[in-house]
């Protein structure tokens, strides 16, 4: 029998917590249900006690912070995340889990943007969610169809094996990129996304959050692909140098002279920076592949150590 853990990270949603538990516990009646509370200052705590939930919570505040404890701390073997605002659908979290449970996939996203989907998204969200997408299919090639999703399963060695560090809402695009990158398998599954209930409110800052998410997409493509993202760079510069660098050479193989030294001194400049900036890549590029063995091998060390439950294994 696998115990399973619903984790809802929750700040302010009185009008909606109580529903999204009784929803779950509808459909999961067995599963532990943990409501993260985050300093809520309305009556999202009572509510969530009220409804039969685990309340549990965390000072730090952010999305990011409380999924971060809640990986840390909750026990279980297959793990459900969702959002305390009732927008996600609990009667989809069987198809969720199928792939879990089959251990066929290690995470399961619920994509809202699947083209099996019929989701309410704002038109801000929907456009923010495919500029981000496409950024990030074009940078990983990636094939997921939802990044930011809060709809997601997932087996007990993801959950306890990735190094998450966001404290916001960039959470999502770091478990995202860091499961690929890691060569977890990854699944989706088509929900209908709907819309807050009236007198519920956002905690989504479009411009805010937007940033935070282009920053970490950044950051991500900096640490995980540095042979690109400073061999394009480097590439740059050095295409910049080669303007100036030609004047200055046909100068010189017309008459044997360079008249234009201010251009020549410039040309050699970024010629050189590209160098440096193209050879920092290939550095990173070799710490990261090094730092990928030891993670991989670390893997290997955990799945001999302990069962997949968490257990240590006897010999
Ligand atoms: N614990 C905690 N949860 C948060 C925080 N900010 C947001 N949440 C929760 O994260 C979930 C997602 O937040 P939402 O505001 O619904 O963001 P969204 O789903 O992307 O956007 P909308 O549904 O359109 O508002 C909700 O359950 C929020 O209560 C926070 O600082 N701490
Ligand atoms: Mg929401």
């Amino acid at each position: 029998m696998e115990r399973i853990a619903v984790l809802i990270p929750c700040f302010n949603e009185e009008k909606t917590i109580a529903g999204v538990v009784r929803d779950f516990r509808r459909q999961l009646p067995d599963a532990d249900i943990y409501v993260y509370d985050n300093n809520s200052e309305d009556g999202t705590v009572a509510e969530a006690l009220s409804a039969g939930a685990i309340v549990r919570s965390e000072k730090r505040q952010g999305k990011g912070n409380v999924m971060r404890t809640m990986f840390k701390t909750v026990d279980a073997d297959i793990y459900v995340m969702v959002d305390g605002d009732g927008t996600y659908p609990a009667e989809r979290v069987h198809d969720l889990l199928a792939p879990i449970t089959k251990d066929e996939a290690d995470m399961v996203i619920g994509s809202r943007l699947h083209r099996m989907s019929e989701s309410q998204f704002k038109p801000m969200n929907r456009f923010g969610n495919r500029i981000f997408l496409s950024m990030l299919n074009s940078i990983f090639k990636v094939r997921v169809t939802d990044l930011l999703s809060g709809y997601r399963a997932f087996n007990r060695n993801i959950v306890k094996s990735l190094p998450l560090l966001s404290t916001g809402f960039e959470i999502e695009t770091e478990l995202t990129i860091k499961s690929l990158d890691r060569g977890f398998r990854v699944e989706e599954v088509p929900i209908d996304l709907s819309a807050r209930p009236p007198g519920s409110e956002s905690k989504i800052k479009i411009l805010r959050d937007g940033f935070l998410i282009v920053e970490t997409i950044f950051a991500l493509f900096r640490d995980y692909k540095p042979m690109t993202a400073f061999g394009v760079v480097g590439l740059l510069l050095m295409a910049a140098g080669f303007i100036p660098g030609t004047v200055v050479i046909d100068e010189f193989l017309l008459t044997g002279l360079i008249y234009h030294l201010p251009s020549a001194v410039l040309a050699v400049g970024l010629i050189l920076s590209g160098l440096l900036v193209g050879f920092v890549g290939l550095i990173l590029h070799t710490v990261a592949r090094r730092f990928q063995e030891v993670d991989h091998r670390l893997q290997n060390l955990r799945e001999e150590l302990f069962t997949p439950e968490g257990k240590k294994r006897v010999d």
